[in-house]
């Protein structure tokens, strides 16, 4: 086994897992909670693999506590978890359900007993449907009742969070949920997604603020993107072209106005066939922002692009998102996405830990001063028990110490990288590709909600356990 733990960890380094609401809590109609946009798209036939919806998935809402008892026996001393916006807040407006606060209050509680520092994410994707009738992250309000459920929980939970994150991955809220139509809340419209991004991040600003005025002033406040590492096909101007053009698409639509307070002026012209930008309004980039105490990457593969002339329509792309006839890249219709050689996981993504170490220092010069977390990494086999009940991944733990590798030589190489969520602690629903995709370093059989911790899942113990003697023997 390669030594992972040697410094430069540092020693207060976070050692975590992630999940999201939807996709492990179930319990769908108790409390109050109303459906949100992903009950809504994985109860309408044709959208999800299999029909699979997560009306139970691995029904963590009541199995919290034994959820718990698992990551102390694997040693974490982090764990990520997102809010399901309809438990708490079912119509998206207006004063909390009490019920809802309570759950969280109750998981927060049972982390903080075992030592576990709690990391809250609070959008992982599902809004509640009220609003998406109302219009969705295409309209304006939205971003304004986020901000609003974002001061809810901040006064609900602010005295024993510390690590606050506004939104998951806003860009598969936008392109995913209004470009590509893969994801809730399932259309297909360029200009809408366009629009969806900048609510999400002009949701993401007011949150910010909203969350400042709420928590103490110890606690942390980040946002977690899945900024792609995107890389030319080639060094021809027109690929060079393609990946700049990608690049703004992927990540400079976010981290522009959240980091520098700006749009780059390369996205309003690639896009201007689809949407004019007019409902940018004056002192949005301003509310948007905002200072931040972290940022989180979440890193899974690289993306290959090369310029084409016109690029068909529903190609396979490298990204795993190849599930739509439309593309959730507006105004890149002469862009083509290549798969990048190498072995790939079940998802049929290219295992590159380069890639990681590549979008680290990116922003470790682009945001200098930042601390960095990892906020999700992982990949997805087809993991069984095998007949004494074990499940053996050896795929997953060569995957694990490539992509610590790249962490740990990110750090040695001048980045500020506080810590690391494995994607995912469990099992659990993944979203259009429903139950067949597992991630977890703990096995679930759906079935009979029996959890086993896999291989991984015994490594990545290891791995804590070395690190945290060490630190211990350091200090
Ligand atoms: O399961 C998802 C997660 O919800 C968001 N990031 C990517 C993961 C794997 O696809």
């Amino acid at each position: 086994m390669p030594d992972l733990t040697t410094p430069p960890f540092p020693p207060a380094f976070l050692w975590g897992a992630a999940t999201s609401a939807y996709q492990i809590e179930g319990a769908v109609r108790e409390g109050g909670r109303t459906p949100s946009i992903w009950d809504t798209f994985s109860h309408t036939p044709g959208r999800t693999a299999g029909g699979d919806h997560a009306d139970v998935t691995v029904d963590h809402y009541h199995r919290y506590r034994d959820d718990v008892a698992l990551m102390a026996d694997l040693g974490l001393t982090a764990y990520r978890f997102s809010v399901s916006w309809p438990r708490v807040q079912p119509t998206g407006r207006g004063p909390a359900v009490q019920v809802g606060l309570d759950f969280y209050r109750r998981l927060v509680d049972e982390l903080l007993a075992h030592g576990i520092k709690p990391a809250l994410t609070l959008y992982h994707w599902d809004l509640p449907q009220e609003l998406e009738d109302a219009g969705g992250w295409p309209e304006r309000d939205t971003a304004y009742r986020f901000a609003e459920y974002a001061q809810i929980m901040g006064e609900a939970l602010g005295d024993r969070v510390e690590q606050w994150t506004t939104l998951n991955e806003p860009w598969c809220s936008a392109f995913l949920g209004y470009g590509s139509g893969v994801h809730a809340p399932g259309r297909t419209d360029a200009g809408a997604s366009l629009r969806a991004a900048h609510h999400l991040n002009l949701a993401h600003g007011l949150a910010t603020s909203a969350l400042r005025s709420a928590i103490p002033a110890r606690d942390s406040i980040a946002v977690s993107l899945n900024s792609s590492v995107v890389r030319p096909a080639s060094l021809s101007p027109a690929d060079m072209a393609a990946a700049r053009k990608i690049d703004d698409l992927a990540n400079g639509v976010f981290h522009g106005p959240m980091l520098h307070g700006s749009y780059p002026q390369s996205l309003f012209e690639a896009t201007r066939s689809v949407t004019d930008w007019s409902y940018v309004q004056d002192g949005d980039l301003t509310l948007i922002h905002q200072p931040l105490d972290a940022l989180g990457l979440n890193y899974y593969t690289p993306t290959l692009v090369e310029a084409t002339e016109t690029a068909p329509a529903g190609s396979p792309r490298s990204d795993g998102h190849g599930l739509s006839a439309y593309s959730p890249w507006p105004g890149a219709d002469d862009v083509a996405f290549l798969q990048t050689p190498g072995e790939r996981t079940e998802m049929g993504w290219t295992i590159d830990p380069t890639g990681l170490h590549e979008l680290i220092m990116r922003y470790t010069r682009e945001a200098p001063g930042l601390p960095l977390y990892v906020t999700e990494n992982g990949a997805a086999y087809d993991d069984k028990p095998d007949p004494e009940g074990n499940v053996h991944d050896p795929e997953r733990i060569a995957y694990l110490h490539g992509h610590l590798s790249a962490v740990r030589r990110a750090i040695a190489d001048g980045a500020d990288v506080r810590g690391y969520y494995l994607w995912s602690l469990m099992d659990n629903f993944e979203w259009a590709y429903g139950y067949g995709k597992r991630f977890g370093l703990v096995h679930v059989d759906y079935e009979t909600q029996v959890r086993t911790i896999k291989g991984s899942g015994r490594r990545y113990a290891d791995i804590i356990r070395d690190h945290r003697s060490r630190a211990r023997r350091a200090a």
